[in-house]
């Protein structure tokens, strides 16, 4: 494959001024007649060819202002068309026929059916799967959509914009057209023709305009709709109060369906879901998928300003879109929910997703500046990191500083394929400051230390504080400058409470936010009233790695009384983790108790303080993930140890804790009322945590069993489930709690998901054995990715004890695996395949195991780019 790079931009020969499409589906085959307005850009060469891009393409005609054009004039391929002897200066009308076969495309890119049901997904490059075209999202026009096909199977016909004329064909077909009278790049363009329910419902926008909305889902299941149409209607009113931001067309209607490379795609007017992100009921899905709906739908609804109205210049700018859409979607469940708990699931989110990517070989800048598959580019680093940039901003400026950027940005840009340069001049124009150390953080990659070193001259009152940045350079070689950051700060005295800060040297400091800009400063600060304990990195202000050598009394006595709730649980967090890698990392016998008692006594008077929120509780509780503590350890990691160990940790605070957990177990009763609000939710995912703790102490799974069958909803259900199946994954007990599950949910695909990936997950090296024959049950396919995801996704993703087993078969099944789904999804086995990221870190023998599976996957002919990409680059 080619690789793409930044510096090679240029515009298009020729200049699109607007498209009318249409799109004839039949049963196996589907017909798309695309006539293009266009003329020659001027400056660009008189003869310069119009190049198309196509991608398994089949050209069924070509026609030049109504004529067909001769064969000597163009040449056809299915990965592109080239059209010579066009006109000089005038405009013109290209009319393209293209056949595709919807029913075969397995990729789930471009137009494809699922469950009987056409759809299309068109980001990054999918639109030239549809048809020739300059699929690329500097070209902004209006589309005109008219699509034609049988009434019985697809009564419902929808596009993007608003509707337009309807009526019936012949043989049983009928037609109808959808106007959108927004520019739009080709990503965004979506079709989606079936039979379908729909819930309907209306949003009055501040300025009084009445949009109609509407979900569309699988017969049977739109009464699963309705937590999704509530976070749309919610998403709606907080992008106008928050942002100023109103929606733009009559209509916003939103598709759920089954088959989906990812959770949710933004096309204008028209979003396409994963069921997943759109279904829900208590019995059904969990506190997470809740928030998970609420989150997506308002991601995508966001896009509409944030990605639609602007868009990118090209792909290297992704993280213009979608970093400030993570953004503005954590703002808006941080406003709706809870925030220090949300911020807790952002931090944790990132850095079990994005840290190993950024500390590992498939490292990349937010803004990359080359790429061979953009697919692969949609990464916790463009998302996650992405936000933790805009973020910056919001802190280095300011909420007031920060939302007259954004206004600018949206009046500067409406309408634009913009840059990330144009974002962050926005600010800089604002608040009247240069970003330009700033913007180092969109191209140099990894993540940074910050080094904390700290004294207090008691005779002077005096506190310093130095605070160092350093930067590695990694795989992606992209510079170690420093980089201005936020570093929120406080300075808590022994009463927990926060002393005012009076800077006397030291570069520059906003309220509690010093802004770090050189490699090191010093910050010296007067009457601090005697030494005080430091809270650094409030709120997670920057995405760094800490390097700070507090006291283990100075971090216990903050994990008590630091009046950011954020950095309490940072602190617990932290300190479980070094203990946990310090313990897992070495060679000979672990401790018995790896925490520490006082470890253990903070971590169980947070969880049994009944003043603090239930939500942030249940944080706490949850020890950082396996992958964590391995990243943590970095070299030589043994993942069984791992494991051991951080189950030692726990069984450690459940013995402690016992009266803790019986009382935090007996508080939540079973058969509770189900209701799917945040404190609702936190409450349940303390008192299942403290069963978890709590059944460890037991030693055996009744108490769990007896909870899995008085549950009333699918948190609880599947929280006991997921105890039995990691803590007594061979227990008659467990197979009858799964043999129950099975045959109560086995229609229900989401549902079944949950089964496959509980059993995939399951801790230990026999777990494999169960992996492989859940793969031969006749539930199980390749085919549809949320199924593909939940067994194999979760087995490689989600269990290092069983993919990497010492004997190399969890690579060796695996592998095979990959090379099945990449035949079939490439977008899908890619991504599972970075599953591999971490393999440097792992002791020699499975090191050794994993280079050589991945040696060999690199010797097929066949691979996909997609899968070709990740394997070369988690090797180089
Ligand atoms: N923009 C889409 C992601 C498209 C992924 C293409 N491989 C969904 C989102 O981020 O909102
Ligand atoms: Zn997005």
């Amino acid at each position: 494959g080619q690789t793409v790079k930044l510096d090679a931009y240029s515009e298009t020969d020729f200049v699109f001024e607007s498209v009318f499409l249409t799109i004839r589906l039949f049963d196996g085959s589907a017909e798309i007649e695309s006539e293009i307005r266009l003329r020659r850009r001027e400056g660009s060469g008189a003869d310069a060819p119009l190049v198309l891009d196509g991608d398994e393409l089949t050209l069924t005609f070509l026609k030049l202002d109504g004529d067909r054009l001769p064969d000597a004039d163009y040449d056809a391929e299915p990965g592109g068309l080239t059209i010579r002897s066009l006109p000089a200066a005038e405009a013109f009308t290209l009319t393209i026929g293209t056949r595709i076969v919807p029913e075969e495309n397995t990729k789930l890119m471009g137009l494809y059916r699922s469950n009987g049901i056409w759809c299309t997904q068109c980001e990054a490059e999918g639109f030239r799967r549809i048809t020739y075209f300059y699929d690329r999202p500097d070209v902004l026009i209006p589309y005109k959509v008219r699509i034609e096909a049988p009434k019985v199977a697809a009564p419902i016909l929808l596009s993007n914009g608003n509707p337009g004329e309807t009526g019936d064909l012949d043989s049983g077909r009928h037609f109808a057209v959808w106007d959108d009278p927004f520019n739009k790049p080709s990503y965004l363009f979506a079709m989606v023709a079936g039979d379908l329910e729909r819930v309907g419902d209306t949003f009055r926008t501040a300025s009084g305009h009445d949009v109609t909305l509407a979900i569309f889902t699988d017969k049977g299941r739109s009464h699963q709709a309705g937590y999704a149409m509530d976070a749309l209607k919610r998403s709606m009113a907080w992008d106008e109060r928050r942002f100023g931001r109103e929606y733009d067309l009559d209509v916003f209607n939103i598709v759920a369906i089954s088959d989906f490379n990812m959770g949710a795609m933004e096309n204008k007017g028209l979003n396409v879901f994963n069921h997943k992100y759109v279904l829900l009921d208590p019995d059904t899905a969990t506190d997470q998928d809740y928030a998970g709906v609420e989150t997506v739908i308002a991601h995508e609804y966001f896009h509409n300003w944030t990605g639609n109205r602007i868009t990118c210049r090209d792909w290297f700018q992704l993280c213009l879109k979608e970093g400030l859409t993570v953004f503005r979607d954590q703002e808006f469940s941080s406003d709706e929910r809870e925030r220090t708990v949300q911020r807790i699931g952002s931090v944790r989110r990132l850095k079990s997703m994005q840290f190993p990517e950024d500390q590992g070989p498939l490292q990349h800048p937010v803004r990359p500046s080359e790429y061979r598959e953009i697919s692969n580019f949609y990464t916790a680093t463009i998302y996650d990191k992405g936000a933790e940039l805009v973020r910056m901003i919001a802190t280095l400026l300011g909420p007031e500083d920060f939302r007259a950027g954004m206004d600018l940005y949206f009046e500067r840009h409406d309408g634009d394929a913009a840059t990330i340069e144009a974002f962050v001049k926005v600010f800089e124009d604002v608040a009247g400051i240069d970003l330009s150390s700033f913007a180092l953080w969109y191209h140099q990659a990894g993540t940074p230390t910050l080094t904390v070193t700290e004294a207090y001259d008691e005779a002077e009152d005096r506190y310093t504080l130095t605070l160092a940045q350093s930067l590695k350079q990694g795989a992606a070689g992209t510079g170690t400058k420093p980089m201005l950051m936020p570093v929120k700060i406080g300075l808590v005295g022994p009463n927990g409470e926060d002393r005012p800060l009076n800077p006397s040297q030291g570069g520059e400091i906003r309220e509690d936010v010093i802004q770090l800009s050189e490699a090191e400063e010093t910050f010296v600060f007067d009457k601090v009233g005697g030494r005080p304990y430091l809270s650094v990195l409030r709120d997670f202000s920057a995405p760094v790695t800490l390097d700070h050598d507090q006291s283990e009394s100075d971090r216990l006595a903050l994990a008590r009384l630091d009046p950011n709730p954020f950095n309490r649980w940072r602190i617990l967090n932290d300190l479980i983790g070094e203990r946990l890698a310090a313990a897992a990392g070495g060679t000979s016998e672990p401790a018995q108790n790896p925490l520490g008692d006082e470890l253990v006594t903070a971590i169980l008077e947070t969880a049994g303080d009944d003043r603090l929120d239930p939500a942030f509780r249940a944080q706490v509780l949850n020890v950082p993930a396996d992958t964590e503590i391995a990243r943590l350890i970095g070299e030589n990691v043994d993942p069984l140890r791992v494991y051991e160990t951080a189950t030692r940790a726990r069984k450690t605070i459940a013995t402690a804790g016992t009266q803790v957990f019986e009382r935090l177990v007996a508080a939540a009763p079973a058969d509770a009322a189900f209701s799917p609000d945040a404190a609702s939710a936190g409450k349940r995912a303390l008192a299942n945590a403290a069963l978890g703790f709590a059944t460890l102490s037991d030693g055996h799974p009744d108490r769990a069993f007896a909870r899995f069958e008085k549950a009333s909803n699918m948190t609880d259900r599947q929280a006991a489930l997921a105890i039995l199946v990691f803590r007594f994954p061979e227990h008659e007990t467990t197979h009858r709690a799964l043999d129950a599950f099975y045959a109560r949910y086995e229609d229900d695909a989401l549902v079944l998901d949950k089964w496959f990936a509980l059993q995939a997950a399951a801790p230990g090296e026999d777990t494999l054995d169960r992996v492989q024959k859940l793969s031969t049950h006749p539930r199980f396919t390749l085919k549809n990715p949320n199924r593909a995801r939940s067994l194999i996704g979760s087995f490689a993703g989600m269990n290092p004890t069983a993919f990497h087993r010492r004997d190399g078969r969890g690579y060796a099944w695996f592998c095979e695996r990959l090379i099945e789904l990449d035949a079939i999804n490439p977008q899908i086995s890619a991504r599972m395949a970075t599953a591999f990221r971490a393999w440097r870190t792992l002791e020699s023998e499975r090191r050794a195991k994993a280079e050589d599976a991945l040696r060999d996957l690199a010797k097929l002919p066949h691979l996909s780019r997609d899968l070709r990409d990740i394997v070369d680059r988690t090797l180089a």
